[in-house]
């Protein structure tokens, strides 16, 4: 046996285990050197897993396809496996951590035969912070460790950690035979253990994201006192050079990346703001020594979404991902560059799309629907450092002071572009009523209402009542809590036409939100909130018409009286277990819809 680069006993003992279970041709270890991953590279583009791209225009570029059946997160195969099923809670899948190692064994035993294993030791969060926490994956995929070398800390500097401290999440991944039939992500919080078979696509078996940061990490924060949550980080410098951060939290396509990385529009230009970006999915938050609360991103990647990046939706990304990214299921066009629906310049007329078939511009399938050149997730694996506004705090150990935090959805009436909680019991209550309506683009009747508390509902680890209940004691113990507020973008006029122009225009609204938190200007207060006086929203260089600014800000009584509903069956699935705080939040806020207040 050639010589371990680890003494870590635990460690070695799993890998060998569980390498009994796969029965893999060889082991190895990931160092997370340049040279290593130019011969995965070299590998990968060997074996067909990476398809090369023109190096000229898109240096450090691949291109990789998933199978047609593995596009997306697979909730319904995704698991919470805890001793107790109540503790997965109303709003999870749960299987008994007995029955889900012994059918997943069933699917790992001698699965990677005829392939590699390799030892991916990671960390989430700069090495050695007190916020980070390490994982090793196990995996037979090349496209899985040079992804996880993008979007996490990986290799030697891990490794040393580990010598000095033995917790880490163990993570096993073997694609297998990507059979949609044999597939499960499964998460063991109380072994620290993740599980992950069948799959190849990235929100199921890059381990350190949605498994470990998330679901994972939500467990062990509300037992160590600190959160994991679903949001992006940015800071927001003004010409004094002081920078202030927000955490917000929107569903998936919500366009949380777009919010990072914003670029201050015209208008707003001569303010002098500079946007600094910390994060765009996962945000990890601990009470400090001052009282307040400060945020670090884990990862050092983006996963981004491909189809509608554009120079008008997010100019930064679009340099961001000129180099040292990979492509997953986009459309590869004759010159060996890629495009999606929505990307920038015309459309191709030609190229092969994310099935690998030939691809006409214009083409109609058998229904007369027009054939899509990239899948609608498609994704971009591209690093945070590439970005224009990756903030220059990415590596501070005790990340940045959060000053607001935001809790925005998709929502074609009720919301209003934003609206400020009473305080911290009150923002949580906003946060555990979040919801998104559910457009065409979705199974389900359009305007139906989807609940999803802080955009955590496909991610938490634990029983949701108990993750409602944790909010609202970590507010009691921080004397400095952030301001909590809400954000709609997406309201409509009655022809369903957006009403707020979005993107970068939205700087508008975080520029109210943090004067809000600087007491700097005053507000309107209404049933649900207090939301902006019309003329406190600097409007330079937009025009639009007051009576649209006004339908943005209304906070109609009705029909929050029957949004209340929706939240009253929503609260009823947790039973005795939901906090007696948010009931009583829910009959103060329909007291106040009731009375002229
Ligand atoms: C993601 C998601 O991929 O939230 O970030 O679905
Ligand atoms: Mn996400």
């Amino acid at each position: 046996m050639t010589k371990l680069p680890t003494h870590n006993k635990k460690l070695i003992e799993w890998v060998e285990k569980m390498s009994r279970l796969c029965r893999p041709d060889k082991i190895i270890w990931i160092d997370g050197s340049e040279t290593q991953k130019r011969q995965l590279e070299e590998e990968s583009l060997a074996t067909g897993e990476f398809i090369p791209l023109n190096q000229q225009n898109l240096p450090g570029c691949y291109l990789h396809r998933t199978a047609v059946d593995d596009v997306a997160r697979t909730e319904h195969l995704t698991f919470i496996c805890t001793k107790n099923k109540h503790d997965a809670g109303p709003t999870n899948n749960w299987m008994s951590p007995l029955a889900a190692y012994r059918k997943a064994r069933g699917y790992f035993k001698d699965a990677m035969r005829g392939r590699n294993m390799y030892v991916i030791p990671f960390s989430m969060g700069p090495v050695g912070s007190a916020f980070s926490k390490i994982g090793v994956e196990l995996t037979d995929s090349r496209y899985v460790v040079l992804n996880m070398m993008v979007m996490t800390r990986v290799g030697e500097a891990v490794l040393r950690q580990l010598e000095k401290d033995d917790h880490f999440t163990k993570c096993l991944h073997s694609k297998a035979d990507l059979n949609i039939n044999r597939r499960l992500i499964l998460h063991f919080p109380e072994d620290n253990t993740i599980w992950s078979v069948g799959s190849g696509y990235g929100g199921n078996v890059l381990l350190g994201k949605k498994c470990l940061s998330l679901r994972i990490a939500s467990f062990l924060a509300r037992k160590e006192r600190w959160f994991a949550e679903h949001m992006l980080i940015m800071g927001i410098e003004k010409p004094n050079g002081r920078v202030q951060y927000i955490a917000a939290a929107f569903p998936s396509a919500c366009g949380k990346t777009n919010l990072a990385m914003l670029v201050p529009p015209e208008g707003l230009k001569r303010k002098g703001y500079r946007i600094w970006t910390v994060g765009d999915d996962i945000a990890w938050m601990r009470v400090d020594t001052d009282g307040s609360l400060w945020a670090i991103n884990p990862e050092m990647g983006f996963f981004g979404v491909a189809p509608g990046t554009n120079s008008k939706t997010n100019p930064n990304m679009v340099e961001t991902i000129k180099k040292d990214t990979i492509y997953t299921n986009v459309l590869l066009k004759p010159d060996g560059t890629v495009w999606w629906e929505g990307a920038d310049g015309e459309i191709p007329e030609n190229g092969i799309d994310w099935q690998g078939r030939p691809w006409k511009r214009g083409m109609l399938d058998a229904n007369g629907k027009p054939v899509l050149g990239a899948h609608p997730n498609s994704r971009f694996t591209a690093p945070i450092v590439n970005c224009p506004s990756a903030s220059f705090r990415l590596e501070q150990h005790h990340g940045v002071p959060i000053s607001a935090i935001i809790f925005g959805g998709k929502r074609a009436h009720l919301t209003p572009l934003v609206c400020e909680s009473f305080n911290w019991q009150h923002g949580v209550f906003v946060g555990a009523t979040m919801g998104s309506e559910l457009t065409a683009a979705q199974v389900g009747k359009i305007g139906q209402v989807r609940r999803d508390p802080m955009a955590m509902i496909p991610f938490c680890g634990y029983n949701m009542a108990s993750y409602f209940r944790h909010w609202l004691e970590m507010g009691r113990k921080m004397p400095k809590a952030p301001k909590i507020f809400s954000v709609n973008w997406f309201r409509t006029d009655k022809n369903g036409r957006f009403l707020w122009p979005g993107f970068g225009e939205n700087l508008r609204v975080l520029e109210w939100i943090l004067d809000r938190c600087e007491n700097k200007v005053g507000a309107i207060k209404t049933p649900i909130g207090y939301t902006p006086n019309i003329y406190d929203i600097d409007m330079t260089g937009i025009s639009l018409q007051e009576e649209a600014m006004a339908r943005l800000l209304e906070v109609n009584r009705h029909d929050w009286q029957e949004e209340l509903k929706g939240v009253r069956s929503f609260f009823l699935q947790f039973k005795k277990d939901l906090p007696e705080e948010l009931w009583q939040e829910y009959e103060e806020l329909h007291a106040r819809l009731k009375s002229n207040e």
